[in-house]
């Protein structure tokens, strides 16, 4: 329910001392939810608010010709662990994303590494990095042209990856105007992001993004 406590000629005064939620469904283009979308919020005239990357790697499998998970959502710093479960190699590569995140100056350099496969019985070889510049990389695999998997590198600690449903949900944010960005694999060009006002209750959005549904694989 939302609650309005504040009359208009003292908003702004309220607003400051209040703290708030957003809720963001992602939808396709036929408007149906879109899971895997990446959500950022930026405080308006403020520095983008910034965690410290976690103290161990974040996991990425290589498992079945996937990567899993298939997006990865991070903090610059983060250390990233590629484990190989397949009984055959990978080579894996990360390149920038295509669209404007190319055109990024300080997105984050180039990689590969092989990574043998996995001997029954036996941990799996695995390679780690870091990746320290907010950016989109493309996960790919010169041995296997099928495999596809992106990592998000966010600028800004307010990031989500939307669920099943299609949303991220973020809760105790400071009053304030927000600029709301939402990005997803399938994207060819990145939308513009919208400017939302964050009040006294917790607000519900929609965005619909151009994204063709893709067909459930069986
Ligand atoms: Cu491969």
């Amino acid at each position: 329910m939302r609650r309005f406590l504040c009359i208009a000629s003292t908003q702004l005064v309220c607003w400051a001392a209040q703290a708030s939620g957003l809720h963001i469904q992602v939808q396709d283009r036929e408007g149906q939810p879109l899971p895997e979308a990446v959500v950022v919020l930026y405080p308006v005239g403020l520095a983008a608010p910034v965690s410290p990357a976690p103290p161990g790697p974040v996991l990425i499998e290589q498992e079945r010709m996937r990567f899993v998970p298939a997006l990865t959502v991070v903090v610059p710093g983060t250390r990233l662990r590629f484990a190989n479960l397949d009984r055959w190699d990978h080579h894996v590569r990360g390149t920038l994303a295509t669209g404007l995140a190319a055109l990024d100056p300080n997105a984050p350099p180039g990689f590969e590494f092989r990574i043998a496969g996995r001997t029954a019985g036996q941990a799996p070889a695995a390679m780690e990095l870091v990746l320290d510049k907010p950016g989109v990389v493309l996960l790919g695999c010169h041995l296997h042209g099928s495999m596809r998997g992106h990592v998000f590198v966010s600028d800004s600690a307010w990031t989500l990856k939307t669920d099943d449903k299609g949303y991220a949900r973020f809760e105790g944010l400071p009053a304030g105007k927000v600029e709301l960005r939402v990005w997803h694999p399938e994207l060819l060009v990145e939308p513009p992001r919208q400017a939302v006002q964050l009040g006294t209750s917790t607000l519900q959005q929609t965005v619909q993004l151009g994204v063709v549904p893709r067909r459930r694989r069986l």
